[in-house]
């Protein structure tokens, strides 16, 4: 029997593959095609303290290979999604993996207090890396400090078990560095990767695509990032646990990642081109791996990185 069974800090799931945050809301369209169940986990958008309407329209733009998105943390605000969401995915059975975002380090300090009696969680994604901020001094995964601030705020208000994972950007000179300092500051795992800083200017109007002109791109044009940077952080902390994402389409680009040392994979960009790829990735990766001469997804895990003679 082939084991499919994977863990990121002390949570551990029935197989690898995960939504994308942000691009399955909480997971109610998604439903309607199959059994949430059928997932590693759903990890939610990322939710503030309070009620956001995002940024002005338009938020999307079609690039090669790739799509550029400027939503601006558009949502209910913790309570609502505590009272509404939260209920409705512990009554659906699945493992629900909650995404915070904050615009201060008190906010996430706030947002951890919020969630930590909250049952049914499996893990907190901890998002210090969206793209779509007014200020970009707020991407807190784009420096060392203000990383390790929130990560240490999450920390210490989290109490018990709930496992971190520290979502990164690769915008950056060296995600190893800031990987180190967000698990120096307590993360247990690591989300790999966010968007990565684009824009689009439409040769007709002559005029930025997006109204927040700035975007996030994601699709498979980012996957060799996505690729690069888990490879990287993967070879200076092989004991810290990667979820990854970027760009994967198909079972084969799940696999790709997991050689580069991701142990779970969320899927985000490809379900809005069809809301089942998650369901297609997972059999794929399966049949991938089997025939690949594995006997557990967990031996393929950083296979990338092993030299001949020491397999
Ligand atoms: O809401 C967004 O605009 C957004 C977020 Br929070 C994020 O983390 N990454 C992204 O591409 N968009």
């Amino acid at each position: 029997m082939f084991n499919f069974e994977t863990s990121l800090g002390q949570a551990s799931f029935a197989n690898p593959i995960f939504t994308a945050s942000g691009c399955a809301g909480s997971g109610r369209e998604l439903s309607q095609f199959f059994e949430l169940t059928e997932l590693g986990a759903v990890v939610t958008k990322s939710i503030m303290l309070k009620p956001r309407s995002g940024r002005a329209t338009p938020r999307m733009a079609e690039t090669p290979s790739g799509m550029l998105n400027s939503i601006g943390l558009q949502g209910p605000g913790i309570d609502i999604f505590l009272e509404k969401d939260i209920p409705w995915l512990r009554d659906q059975g699945a493992n629900i993996v909650v995404s915070i975002a904050g615009e201060s380090v008190e906010d996430y300090a706030v947002l951890a207090r919020k969630l930590r009696s909250v049952s049914g969680i499996s893990a907190l994604e901890v998002n210090i890396s969206c793209p779509n901020v007014e200020n970009r001094g707020q991407v807190f995964a784009c420096h060392p400090e203000t990383a390790r601030a929130a990560i240490e705020a999450v920390r210490r208000n989290i109490g018990g078990e709930l496992p971190i994972i520290a979502k990164l950007t690769p915008d950056v000179t060296s995600i190893a560095m800031i990987a180190e300092e967000v698990v120096a500051a307590g993360a247990d795992a690591l989300a790999l990767i966010n968007t990565v800083l684009g824009m689009v200017i439409d040769t007709n109007t002559m005029r930025p695509k997006l109204a927040g002109k700035t975007g996030g791109l994601s699709g498979p044009a980012i996957r060799p990032v996505a690729v690069r940077a888990i490879y990287q952080v993967h070879e200076a902390m092989p004991q810290v646990k990667i979820l990854g994402m970027g760009g994967v389409a198909t079972g084969r680009d799940a696999f790709e990642l997991i050689l580069a040392g991701a142990s779970a994979v969320s899927i985000g960009t490809a379900t809005f081109g069809n809301p089942t790829a998650v369901m297609k990735i997972k059999e794929e990766l399966k049949a991938g791996l089997i025939a690949h001469g594995f006997d557990s997804l967990k031996e393929a895990v950083g296979y990338a990185h092993r030299v001949e003679g020491n397999l």
